[in-house]
């Protein structure tokens, strides 16, 4: 559950502007999203039923109190959509491509959606949203009425945070009100008064405090999972100042991927032979389920990057913590981290006959094995079903995570890399502030990983920039 929570507040956040803020990051946004959407839209749908917490993509999930018969779908029908404010937001007809609140609430009045009042009833239908930062929520979306009020309640103290109406204009043309959501925090998206359906075709989350990036695609959903793009539109310097680094294998899947090729920053192929052939964007779809995370391929879309068997010299015996090895991998991913960091490749094991094999973490400099443990197939008989370990990085450097023995394959759908911070919770906070002011004034010392993960502006000095800093992420709750 801890790690589930964890997921969700640092899900949405892929790209920490700190002090600039970027004025151009939504419209940048929102032209990838097209793209991605461009890539998916003639995928197979199938129909899908969302029940009471279930997950529609990250940091969204189907909020419904009432009989089953309410829970939210995937829509049967096309629809299509035109904001008519905004050319980049229409959407055509191509399957199954929304997915649909019921009508619901009754018991909530227009009246009592009033911002800043507590209805005397909660929501029965919609979807809860959480968000890590201040921001605008727009739902791009049908409704069967002319106009229906859209409003966000805070999941927290049940206050109305956002009251808008959306409004249809022409045919087929909306307009979509802009919810401004005051802090981070979860809410539930709705509308009151059992006044409409809604054929929800995307969700954006604009932050408003100039430091995250984040936009959310609920189109396009397929079955277990959702079609989600989530991008880092920032200036180099601010993404320097990402707390967390998300790579999407899908986003590099198309082709083959030779040695050094870049699949997100400080993440590239490490092949050490030329010999080596290339990794592989899988031609086909490929699943993977490990009870929290859901990657779900559509039709043949590639989804995944397909490492090949290889290091049959490294031995899972020598692969303990500490060992140093006398050559690296041949074949891997390098990672390079500026401080301590926990990597979570979320790779399925593709040898059929593999069912659990090590995931290693070596670092490319020292040759010394950093971390080790084993990822299992929970299901010999179910491929998508796989375990994955979280291996941690302990200090700033360059690493390569492999498998060793050629024991199999591995489908990478995500990786994912979560630096520490100064009291190791990987949250900021007001304790993280303090004590780096106390380190910056000779007080306290930190250790040197503590310092390499206070560094939060990357300039490799600790300052007070860095107490800033930290202090105003504490503040926003990231
Ligand atoms: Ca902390
Ligand atoms: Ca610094």
């Amino acid at each position: 559950m801890e790690k589930t929570l964890k997921r969700i507040i640092f899900a949405a956040i892929f790209a920490l502007s700190a002090l600039m803020p970027c004025m151009c990051a939504a419209a940048e946004t929102s032209k990838t999203v097209m793209s991605q959407l461009d890539t998916v839209k003639n995928a197979e749908k199938d129909k899908k039923t969302f029940y009471n917490g279930d997950v529609i993509c990250t940091g969204m999930t189907a909020h419904t109190t009432a009989s089953k018969d309410d829970a939210l779908s995937v829509k049967s029908k096309k629809g299509t959509f035109n904001s008519g404010t905004d050319s980049e937001r229409v959407f055509k007809a191509e399957g199954n491509n929304t997915v649909q609140i019921p009508k619901g609430n009754k018991s909530i009045s227009a009246e009592s959606a009033v911002v800043g009042s507590i209805p005397e009833k909660g929501v029965d239908t919609g979807i809860k949203i959480s968000v890590s930062s201040p921001c605008e929520l727009r739902v791009y979306g049908l409704i069967s009425t002319d106009t229906a009020l859209f409003a966000a309640v805070s999941a927290n103290d049940g206050r109305i945070a956002a009251a808008a109406a959306a409004q249809k204009t022409a045919n087929n043309m909306y307009t979509v009100p802009v919810l401004t959501l005051p802090a981070a925090g979860e809410y539930i998206f709705f509308v009151p008064a059992s006044q409409t359906t809604v054929d929800v075709f995307e969700i954006d989350i604009t932050p408003t405090d100039g430091t995250t990036v984040q936009t959310t695609v609920v189109t396009e959903t397929t079955t277990e999972t959702t079609t989600i793009h989530t991008t880092t539109q920032a200036a180099p310097q601010d993404s320097a100042m990402a707390d967390r680094i998300v790579v999407i294998a899908a986003d590099a899947a198309g082709g083959s991927l030779g040695a050094d090729a870049v699949l997100g920053q400080g993440v590239s192929i490490w092949l050490s032979g030329s010999s080596l052939s290339a990794f592989e964007g899988k031609s086909n779809h490929a699943d993977f389920n490990d009870g929290e995370r859901v990657f779900r391929g559509t039709g043949t879309s590639s989804n995944c990057i397909q490492m090949a068997k290889a290091n049959k010299k490294l031995t899972e015996a020598n692969s303990s913590v500490g060992t140093v090895l006398s050559a690296l991998p041949e074949r891997g991913i390098k990672i390079t981290v500026p401080c301590m960091a926990d990597i979570t490749v979320y790779g399925s094991l593709g040898t059929s006959t593999c069912q659990k094999a090590m995931y290693v973490l070596v670092g490319a400099s020292d040759k010394k094995i950093a971390a080790a443990k084993q990822a299992t197939k929970t299901d010999i008989n179910n491929t998508t079903k796989n375990y994955v370990p979280t291996l941690t990085a302990p200090r700033a450097g360059e690493y390569i995570f492999y498998v060793p023995e050629e024991k199999t394959s591995v489908n990478i759908f995500e990786i994912d890399i979560q630096y520490y911070d100064a009291d190791g919770d990987k949250v900021w906070t007001q304790n993280d502030a303090r004590m780096v002011l106390k380190d910056v004034s000779g007080i306290a010392p930190l250790t040197a990983p503590q310092r390499e993960c206070a560094d939060i502006n990357r300039d490799g000095v600790n300052d007070l920039a860095d107490v800033i800093g930290i202090k105003k992420r504490s503040l926003l709750g990231v």
